[in-house]
């Protein structure tokens, strides 16, 4: 009897926990979106009680890193924006105060102009968008002035890196994206301040990686800002060049400058006549050269993966969701993806994982413009994944190498950024919350809304 009744009991617990697993797959995406909320917010607690005042957070040991000699504070501005979303206002109210009383950017350190562009400028625009508090934007303004001499170059493209106290600028190998991923954010600063001495810098830069294209009309990857010649003729997507494409449409999107939507059309019927290539009855995007169209390598990165999201944005669905599919095995195949992949021998060149966005983003994309719950399922199984994988103590960390899954001490700004503000928007579509379609996210996920800008204005504020 004894024995039936323990029968019994077993019997009862393993079902439970089956039913447990079950519901634990089948959550509904708004016990998803809380998750993601909260786990935002243990984050950021984490990131105020061990790095405040310091860039960005090293989750295991709890403690911080600088990128430089002396702090930026980066983290807190790129996770404004995405605070903000989530509604945990006493957190932007404490960084908006924070910028506004405590930082100045008369330091006497290099920045890199193009990650502090993307992260510190556009994050600084993103708090004056949602706050319009005329401060924040004298900041933007100051910071953005810190950074023009680094495109007094002969070709107009800018140099590396900018000393932010005495405009020094050196550095004259830049990639692609480092010379022209500067037009959303100029052409914001020179909106809201009407001076378009920004977004013509921008612009320039642009024209000149475009004036370079090969009789192909590809670019290389690495250039020569004084002499504007090739130093490497790889043409690619993948990082290096990335983010150059992302911006010739948005802001052309953004600002109705018909220049860059020509370039766009232009550089993406090239980019699927070259670059594109079917192997083992997947899409990818290698490399090629230049000059010749060759295809010179099999190796990818996982920053390609906001390729699908761009492509889906411009019309382009079919593409989008075959790319998408790519990903989404690579993903699959090792349970995170790897920073450098080899197609053609299977093998992760460079294995690391640092919480990447840019899958998820193109998922967050697909979900919106094709109303397929299968992208949805995509971006809850990838964060599934990054919880499993990535979560400690302290808040997320990156990942080593994604065979052993080993984490390392560094969770980068664009964490806060990106990652979980496309997770948070795909958990909370259905609620209608955010109107996708009247917004533009720069290439760290800042979002802006598009009726904000009127393309007659833009054309006289940006000047083109
Ligand atoms: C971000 O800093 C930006 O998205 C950039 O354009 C490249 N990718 C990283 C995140 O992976």
């Amino acid at each position: 009897m004894r024995q039936i009744v323990f029968l019994f009991l077993m019997v009862l617990m393993v079902s439970n926990c089956q039913k447990k697993e079950k519901t634990g797959t089948l959550q509904q995406p708004q016990d998803m979106a809380r998750e993601v909320v909260e786990e935002t917010f243990r984050t950021w607690q984490s990131y105020r009680q061990y790095a405040w005042g310091h860039d960005v957070l090293r989750p295991l040991t709890k403690s911080y890193q600088d990128w430089y000699a002396e702090p930026l504070y980066i983290s807190p501005i790129d996770a404004y924006s995405t605070l903000h979303l989530m509604g945990l206002t006493e957190e932007t109210r404490r960084i908006e105060k924070y910028v506004v009383d405590s930082l100045d950017f008369d330091k006497d350190i290099d920045a890199k102009i193009f990650e502090v562009n993307i992260r510190i400028l556009g994050g600084l625009l993103a708090m004056y968008e949602h706050s319009r508090n005329e401060q924040v934007l004298d900041k933007a303004r100051n910071f953005a002035n810190r950074m023009l001499p680094a495109f007094d170059t002969k070709t107009g493209i800018p140099k590396y890196w900018v000393n932010l106290k005495t405009g020094k600028a050196r550095g004259d190998t830049v990639n692609v994206a480092e010379a022209g991923t500067y037009t959303f954010e100029m052409g914001l600063l020179s909106y809201y301040t009407k001076d378009a001495k920004y977004y013509q810098a921008a612009k320039r830069a642009t024209l000149a990686i475009y004036k370079r294209y090969s009789g192909l009309g590809l670019p290389g990857d690495v250039i020569d800002v004084e002499s504007g010649e090739w130093v490497s003729s790889s043409s690619h997507i993948c990082a290096g060049v990335d983010s150059y494409y992302e911006y010739l449409y948005k802001s052309f999107l953004m600002f109705g400058d018909p220049d860059l939507g020509q370039i766009w059309e232009k550089s993406v019927a090239k980019i699927h006549q070259y670059i594109a290539e079917e192997h083992d009855g997947k899409l990818w995007y290698g490399r090629v050269d230049m000059h010749t169209g060759k295809h010179i390598s099999a190796s990818i990165t996982l920053y390609d993966a906001f390729f699908p999201a761009i492509l889906a944005l411009s019309g382009d669905i079919d593409r989008a969701k075959r790319l998408q599919e790519t990903w989404n095995w690579l993903w699959n195949s090792f349970g995170l993806e790897p920073m450098v992949y080899n197609y053609k021998t299977g093998q992760p060149t460079y294995p690391a994982y640092d919480l990447n966005p840019e899958i998820i983003e193109s998922a967050y994309y697909l979900y919106h413009l094709t109303g397929d719950k299968k992208y949805l399922k995509m971006n809850i199984k990838f964060w599934e994944d990054i919880k499993k994988y990535c979560k400690t103590d302290g808040g997320f960390a990156s990942i080593e190498d994604v065979r052993t899954m080993k984490q390392k001490d560094y969770m980068p700004t664009f964490f806060f950024a990106e990652t979980l503000k496309y997770l948070y928007l795909t958990f909370t579509h259905d609620q209608g919350k955010f109107d996708f379609d009247d917004h533009l996210f720069n290439t760290e996920a800042h979002h802006f809304k598009k009726s904000n800008f009127d393309y007659p204005e833009a054309k006289i504020r940006l000047g083109y």
